[in-house]
């Protein structure tokens, strides 16, 4: 069933170099994979700038949290640009009682720690530490080309979006947190709601040090197919949101079926790591079922390396029963497009029990 599901999507060959080649083993997935960047950069999201030598974190305020639980901290990133120096501040929270805790690096709507969407402490009470960027910080959610935007030379057509930016700042984060001797920077998550769901998994996709990707609700060209979608669609989101994503985006508006990409390829390339994709029941905006096929469609990366994909029954997933046991974790739960407590409880079963 979800295998004829699949086909009636029409996808674009993930496992066929761009040659026609098919990719058999990991060694050639290391191949593709340079090709899939190459591809999302030059179509989608547009190209990421080399990463700076150095991040230096400058710790601004520091104070107990959750009655002494954990340590609190505003911390201040900096780095080289090709124009000169940028900086933004993270908040980040410390569990007192892991010695190097796993964290979330959450690219987030809000700088606010706790917040709607951000049950800090229960996530310190899993023993889980939390970097918090809030994305305006690093730049505007608008065609405004200000914060990082200003300081990177950029090509119309091929030149990074925002989503690419927000994304780019979110390693940056991971660079400050190998620096810490509190952090198990091997155990990091980025993790994202909506179009900072698309972020996290632009990110993941790109940065190979995050063990796990999370994307809560990203939906249209994030998660789920684009060809057969409902909800959004690319001609739409590339009209609404161009600034979200490079020049060439614009030439696949209305034309899913003819792209040489669509998302499968995108949930691909964070193989053989753990990837969760969360999608919410009435979210139908992101659409569920493409966001689940896409992860159905992304499994061949995973078994390559001899890792189950998306481990799931021959149906549709159902409503609060999570997928876990495969390299792809998936849920879709009750309710509505949101970052929920719900779903944080259970990214955090999922890394207590595969310790990633
Ligand atoms: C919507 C957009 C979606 C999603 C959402 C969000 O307006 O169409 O793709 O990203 O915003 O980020 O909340």
């Amino acid at each position: 069933m979800l295998k004829e599901k699949i086909a009636a999507r029409g996808l674009p060959a993930l496992m066929r170099m761009n040659d026609g080649r098919a990719v058999k083993t990991p060694d050639d997935w290391r191949a593709r994979r340079k090709e899939l960047i190459e591809l999302l950069s030059r179509e989608e999201y547009g190209f990421t700038p080399a990463a700076p030598d150095k991040v230096s974190g400058d710790i601004e305020t520091s104070a107990d949290a959750f009655a002494g639980k954990a340590v609190q901290q505003t911390v201040r990133l900096s780095f080289d640009t090709p124009k000169g120096p940028f900086s933004f501040p993270i908040t980040l929270v410390v569990p007192k009682a892991v010695k190097k805790a796993p964290v979330f690096v959450c690219v987030a709507f809000r700088p606010n720690v706790p917040d709607t969407g951000l049950p800090a402490e229960e996530i310190v009470d899993h023993g889980f530490a939390i970097a918090n960027i809030f994305y305006k910080d690093v730049t505007d959610d608008s065609a405004v080309p200000d914060g990082l935007a200003a300081l990177y030379p950029r090509d119309e057509k091929t030149g990074w979006g925002k989503i690419g930016m927000w994304a780019f700042a979110s390693s940056r984060v991971l660079d400050y947190l190998e620096t810490r001797e509190d952090i198990d920077h091997t155990r990091a998550a980025v993790i994202g709601h909506s179009r900072l769901g698309k972020t996290a998994l632009w990110c993941g996709a790109q940065d190979e040090r995050f063990s796990l990707v999370i994307s809560n609700d990203s939906g249209c060209s994030g998660a789920a197919i684009s060809r057969g979608k409902v909800g959004e669609s690319v001609d739409r989101i590339a009209h609404v949101f161009p600034f979200w994503f490079c020049g060439n985006y614009q030439a696949w508006r209305g034309r899913d079926e003819e792209a040489p990409f669509d998302p499968p390829m995108l949930l691909a390339l964070v193989a053989p790591r753990k990837l969760y994709v969360c999608s919410a029941e009435e979210d139908s905006w992101a659409d569920p079922e493409s966001e689940f096929l896409g992860c159905v469609a992304a499994s061949e990366a995973w078994t390559i390396h001899r890792v189950p994909g998306l481990i799931t029954p021959d149906e549709l997933p159902r409503v609060g029963e999570p997928l876990m046991d495969g390299g792809i974790c998936y849920h879709v739960r009750a309710g509505s497009h949101f970052l929920s407590r719900t779903d944080w409880l259970y990214h955090m079963a999922c890394r207590e029990r595969f310790g990633v």
